[in-house]
């Protein structure tokens, strides 16, 4: 394709104004362009599905002001205590006959007790006997955390950067960047798989989305997923009023993620449920292979699993199936199709 490099380089060096150059190129030419490097890189047609399930839901003592889980927001999500390992287990089980590989744990915590982490242990070792790949995202770590959750058989640790370093003060004031980035150095320590992204249409300028890029691209790997949230409006919560970002924003913010992180699976994740399908559509073009399917984000809804069923048709995409110790960013063999470049790994 003219004058695009699809072979380009695993890079962790990113300027911002490079970055913001890639937001600012002619949509078509941006989605062209993020096309061709993630058919180079990743199966155009297959998506990595999820399921997630909040096993401790509201009550929450941070501020984040996108979440409907914080305590101090009257949202009307009621603070429940963590579930039981059966109740999680039949979750799991259903979301594996949905067609789901991977089943994301969520809790609303800033993070856990060393008294909880047995007892998130326990889960991931029943969802994983299933056949299934894991996922927790628990809040800030402790001590040991990552390592007793990486040999209780966890494959991938999901913790947002959620926006920008400069934009992050005006969201979230229980906790710094800095302290996202300790629990994500402790994730890679211990081998699991990151699962880092963020979320757009919280007010940022587009100079920020690409802040909030740049500080994911320029982590020491890039996460092997990279969840890009678009923020769901819910009422009660500081953000709710916020006004509506052009959906082809979110567009480019998806393409552009594509392209500073090549190898990483990029995930079309909240904000479906407000999205036709045509953007859905318009999202795996510009380099989206993943989602969450099955009725419920965490608290907020999510399309009907029969909607994307009937969508996965339309679209004549189909489910990504788990790898063996293939997600490694760098390392995705199975779905790179032969046009891709075996020494573009940094
Ligand atoms: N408490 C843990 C934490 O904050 O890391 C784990 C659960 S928290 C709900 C996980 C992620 O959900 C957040 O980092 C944020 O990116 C996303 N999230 C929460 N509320 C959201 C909303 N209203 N819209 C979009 N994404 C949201
Ligand atoms: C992520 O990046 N998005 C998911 C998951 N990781 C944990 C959560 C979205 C939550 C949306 C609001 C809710 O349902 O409560
Ligand atoms: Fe708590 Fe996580 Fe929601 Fe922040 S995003 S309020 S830490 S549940």
């Amino acid at each position: 394709m003219d004058g695009i490099h699809v072979d380009m380089p695993v890079r962790h060096d990113w300027a911002l104004d490079e970055i913001e150059a890639l937001f600012d190129r002619p949509f078509m030419d941006l989605l062209a362009r993020a096309h061709a490097v993630h058919a180079s890189n990743h199966d155009p047609n297959a998506v990595q599905v999820s399921t997630l399930l909040s096993i401790k839901t509201g009550g929450c003592p941070e501020d984040c002001a996108y979440c409907p889980q914080a305590q101090r927001y009257h949202t009307g999500v009621e603070a429940q205590k963590l579930m039981g390992v059966d109740d999680v287990l039949e979750r799991a089980r259903a979301a594996k006959a949905a067609g789901a590989t991977r089943f994301c744990m969520g809790a609303a915590w800033r993070g856990p007790r060393d008294r909880d982490i047995p007892k998130v242990a326990a889960m991931v070792r029943e969802v994983k006997a299933l056949g299934m790949e894991t996922c927790a995202t628990l809040g800030l770590l402790g001590e040991g955390h990552a390592q007793q959750l990486k040999d209780a058989g966890l494959d991938y640790y999901n913790h947002n950067l959620d926006t920008s370093p400069d934009y992050y003060g005006e969201i979230i004031h229980t906790r710094e960047f800095g302290d996202r980035l300790d629990t994500l150095r402790d994730i890679r320590a211990a081998g699991l798989k990151t699962c880092c992204g963020g979320i757009v249409g919280m007010g940022e300028t587009r100079a920020q989305r690409a802040g909030l890029l740049q500080a994911l691209a320029n982590l020491p790997e890039h996460p092997q997923s990279v969840p890009i949230n678009q923020l769901v409006r819910v009422p009660g919560t500081p953000l709710e009023h916020t006004k509506e970002l052009d959906p082809f924003e979110f567009v480019r913010t998806i393409a552009v993620a594509r392209i500073v992180m090549p190898k990483s699976i990029v995930r079309l994740s909240a904000g479906r449920q407000q999205m036709s399908d045509e953007l859905q559509a318009l999202c795996f073009f510009a380099g989206a292979g993943s989602i969450f399917m099955g009725e419920k984000l965490l608290t907020t809804g999510n399309p009907d699993v029969e909607h994307d069923h009937a969508l996965f048709r339309r679209l004549d995409l189909h489910p990504m199936q788990i790898e063996a110790d293939a997600h490694e960013a760098g390392t995705v063999h199975a779905n790179v199709p032969k046009t891709a470049n075996a020494d573009v790994d940094a």
